[in-house]
């Protein structure tokens, strides 16, 4: 997938070690200053259109809610070009390799999570135990395309629940402190890991909590056995078709969006030819 030089060459420096030691013990952290308002602001149309295209195949309920776990499907095979070039952009991709503390990373899924004004809450799940791959390294970007507020429905979260696996949610709800976002400005980022039981809150304002979410995961990754959760039946028949349990997690659907090596030469390359200038 195409991406300007500008974009390939951002670094995610809002990536520290304390944000990633915060990652590692709470499940989750905010990015200040991933992008630009002005950038996000360039992108916004196109990813509007195509989320409102999507939101037309959810029910009543979940147009309310602004999430659906079976009813819509995000592909980079039908998304228009900057909405593809939007999600593959290396730079959220090293931003997901450096939390993770992974080499390369591949696409898991994206997806819209836009919440209309007196929307719902979403109720408390663990992304992980929909997904059907043999990692615990799973990790989601959510990036409001315009400011959250806190009463626009932004999430909570379970602190320091994802490192105990599957969990029972009505339960494990009391049993961790609940950390919320706060306010989002256009260009932050909101991380979690794959088993940090989260939820987000009733958007009780008038207007619509606009946000897309990318997840992914290690270059590397294999097809899990036995999670056959019906959202986990349609990762793998929409995002991985034809791949087994077992086989490599490595299909159309899912490119390599960072890889270390990749930037390392390609940044060689760079200053070979500047030495040469
Ligand atoms: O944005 C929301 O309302 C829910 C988002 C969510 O559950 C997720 O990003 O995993």
């Amino acid at each position: 997938m195409p991406n300007t030089p500008a974009e390939q060459n951002q670094s995610p420096h809002a990536v520290t070690r304390k944000r990633c030691e915060e990652l590692r013990e709470h499940g989750h952290v905010v990015l200040r200053g991933v992008f630009s308002e002005q950038e996000i602001t360039g992108y916004r149309p196109a990813i509007r259109d195509y989320v409102l295209a999507k939101r037309a195949h959810m029910t009543a309920v979940e147009q309310q809610m602004g999430a659906s776990a079976l009813n819509t499907v995000f592909s980079l095979s039908d998304a228009p070009e900057p909405v593809a070039r939007f999600v593959t952009l290396p730079r959220l991709g090293e931003i997901a390799a450096r939390l993770l503390d992974v080499t390369a990373v591949r696409i898991l899924h994206f997806c819209g999570f836009f919440k209309p004004g007196g929307g719902p809450a979403t109720y408390w799940h663990q992304d992980s135990t929909f997904i059907p791959l043999d990692t615990d390294k799973i990790l989601s970007v959510w990036i409001p395309l315009t400011e959250v507020t806190p009463r626009m429905g932004g999430l909570v979260f379970a602190r320091g629940s994802h490192r105990y696996g599957p969990l029972d949610p009505g339960i494990a709800v009391h049993q961790f402190p609940l950390a919320r976002n706060g306010a989002l400005a256009v260009g932050d980022v909101s991380v979690h890991l794959g088993w940090t039981l989260h939820a987000s809150q009733q958007n009780s304002t008038d207007t619509m909590r606009e946000a897309l979410a990318v997840s992914y995961y290690p270059d590397g990754t294999e097809i899990a056995a036995g999670r056959h959760l019906p959202f986990a039946r349609q990762l793998l028949s929409d995002y991985f078709t034809g791949l087994e349990p077992g086989d490599l997690a490595a299909g159309e659907a899912n490119p390599v969006v960072f890889s270390a090596a990749v930037a390392d030469s390609e940044t060689r390359d760079r200053s070979s030819k500047e030495t040469r200038v």
